[in-house]
């Protein structure tokens, strides 16, 4: 046995990963269920390190070195657990299965469960940054047992993405499905940055009617300041785009229909469970759902009229939408990491905030140069209630705020949807709020459900007698 870790799994992102450990001089074994691939691999690229490629399973795992470290890059669900039952029955205690494909982790926490029975490690791992991450540098999200990044913890930093500052984009989340989570809101906080810089463009070029080619050139400025990020650098190699066939915007004759592959999903899904507002990823999440909901749209485009009068949009408009996608990028990422605090407290997983911030600032689709500044936030004050209760972060939001709601305001006139600005604005609102309208929800509630309430002067719980004489009753 010489291979120091081995990839099952073969396609783009299985390839592209085994040639990344190769070229970082780790023996790496591969092996794919449909042979063709393993040497199609090896034809390609078998130069570029030393690969064991094997035609059977039992081949590959035996040619592993103990503790045997077998990495599954195949098909999310049904997939994924044939192929663990497989390597499980080849392996001994003390190996370890990594699972780095995009997985739910309530099926990571339950595969930890099983394997843990068998002395096996089971190591849930998100892995981000595409196909091209794996190959250069993707950030990795382990999960799994102290004990097993002991040894697999240097060869995954091996191959991830560096920071600005050299620190690799990899570290060990937490235990079972710690590392799948914080993907998986990692994918969620992209989905409301991409809705956001969405809504920047739309307001620009529908409202102010900037063409795309222009609205390129103010993105790419854009990039050079405090929002310098992957996503606003894609905008605008996208937007500067020209359709080769018909010599219009390429913006212009894409179909807009947002497509989604789930993750946005289920980070709303269990933030509902966890009982966190992630307004943002929410908002994202149900703006590409209208956008793909053609029977709605086609059946209303041509009833529902927008605004009557002309609008005026203010001047420095432009700089007005750049705070406002700041604010509320700044709102996104602060309700993402609560809900990764929140489950963190529900798993027992004991995450380190300033490690996911720091780890997601190279190799991954939100890697961004506020990073920095978060991670420094949660570093300064890991119990910060809020990361916009950070020092910095409270005096951007708050230095933005006028712009903000300039922005929503401007937005409605206009007839321009902005849920992501909007929901935003709306959670900064609500959280500095001394006095929400809850009270008077706790007053409907305690009337029609006897659900009684809390009162601000003195301890207790209480209920007004509503269909009697109205008397309060303390319980
Ligand atoms: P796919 O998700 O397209 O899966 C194809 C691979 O799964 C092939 O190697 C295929 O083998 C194998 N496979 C299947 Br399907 N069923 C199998 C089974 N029952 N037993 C053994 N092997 C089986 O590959 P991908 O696009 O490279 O993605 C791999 C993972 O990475 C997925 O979980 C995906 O969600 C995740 N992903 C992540 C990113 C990212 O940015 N992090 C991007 C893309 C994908 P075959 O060749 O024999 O059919």
């Amino acid at each position: 046995s010489t291979a120091d870790i081995g990839v099952v799994g073969l396609a783009v992102m299985g390839s592209n990963l085994a040639r990344n450990f190769a070229r970082h001089g780790f023996t790496v074994a591969v092996y794919n269920r449909t042979h063709a691939k393993t040497t199609e691999l090896i034809e390609a690229h078998g130069d570029e390190g030393d690969f064991v490629p094997a035609e059977e399973l039992a081949d590959f795992v035996a040619s592993l070195k103990r503790p045997r470290k077998a990495m599954i890059m195949v098909q999310a669900g049904n997939a994924t657990d044939a192929v663990i039952d497989q390597l499980a029955a080849l392996m001994e205690p003390g190996d370890m299965i990594i699972d780095g494909g995009n997985a739910h982790f309530e099926n990571t926490r339950r595969r930890e469960a099983a394997l843990r029975e068998k002395g096996l490690h089971f190591v849930g791992t998100g892995v981000s940054g595409g196909e091209e991450g794996a190959l250069l540098g993707p950030a990795i999200m382990p999960g799994g047992s102290e004990e097993s990044y002991e040894t697999l913890g240097p060869i995954l930093e091996a191959i991830a993405a560096k920071a600005p500052d050299g620190t690799p984009c990899c570290s060990r989340l937490g235990p079972d499905g710690a590392g799948h989570f914080v993907k998986m809101v990692h994918n969620g906080i992209e989905y409301s940055d991409m809705q956001l810089i969405g809504e920047a463009y739309d307001l620009l070029r529908r409202g102010v009617g900037i063409e795309p080619a222009d609205l390129a050139k103010t993105f790419s400025e854009w990039n050079a300041g405090e929002l310098d990020s992957y996503l606003i650098e894609v905008t605008a190699e996208v937007l500067g785009h020209t359709d080769a066939a018909t010599g219009k915007p390429l913006v212009d004759v894409i179909v807009d229909q947002a497509g989604q592959k789930g993750t946005g999903r289920w980070t709303v899904q269990i933030a509902l469970d966890l009982g966190v507002p992630v307004t943002g990823i929410a908002e994202a999440t149900f703006a590409r759902a209208l956008s793909s909901g053609v029977k709605q749209r086609e059946g209303a485009v041509d009833l529902l009229t927008g605004p009557t009068e002309k609008v005026q949009f203010p001047e420095h408009f432009v700089e007005d939408v750049r705070q406002a996608l700041y604010a509320s990028k700044i709102v996104a990422y602060a309700q993402g990491f609560d809900q990764i605090a929140a489950a963190s407290a529900e798993y027992d997983w004991n995450i380190d905030l300033g490690s996911c911030s720091a780890l997601w600032r190279a190799g991954c689709i939100i890697r961004a140069r506020f990073l920095d500044r978060i991670t420094e936030a949660w570093r300064s004050d890991p119990d910060l209630p809020t990361l916009l209760a950070a020092p910095e972060f409270t005096r951007i939001v708050t230095d933005a705020q006028d712009a903000w709601r300039r922005v929503v305001a401007t937005a409605a006139l206009a007839g321009i949807p902005t849920p992501g600005f909007s929901s935003a604005l709306a959670y900064y609102d609500g959280l500095r709020s001394r006095r929400l309208p809850a009270a008077l929800i706790q007053g409907q509630r305690d009337f029609f459900g006897a659900h009684t309430y809390k009162r601000v002067d003195r301890e207790g719980t209480f209920h007004t007698d509503w269909s009697g004489d109205r008397t309060e009753i303390e319980l």
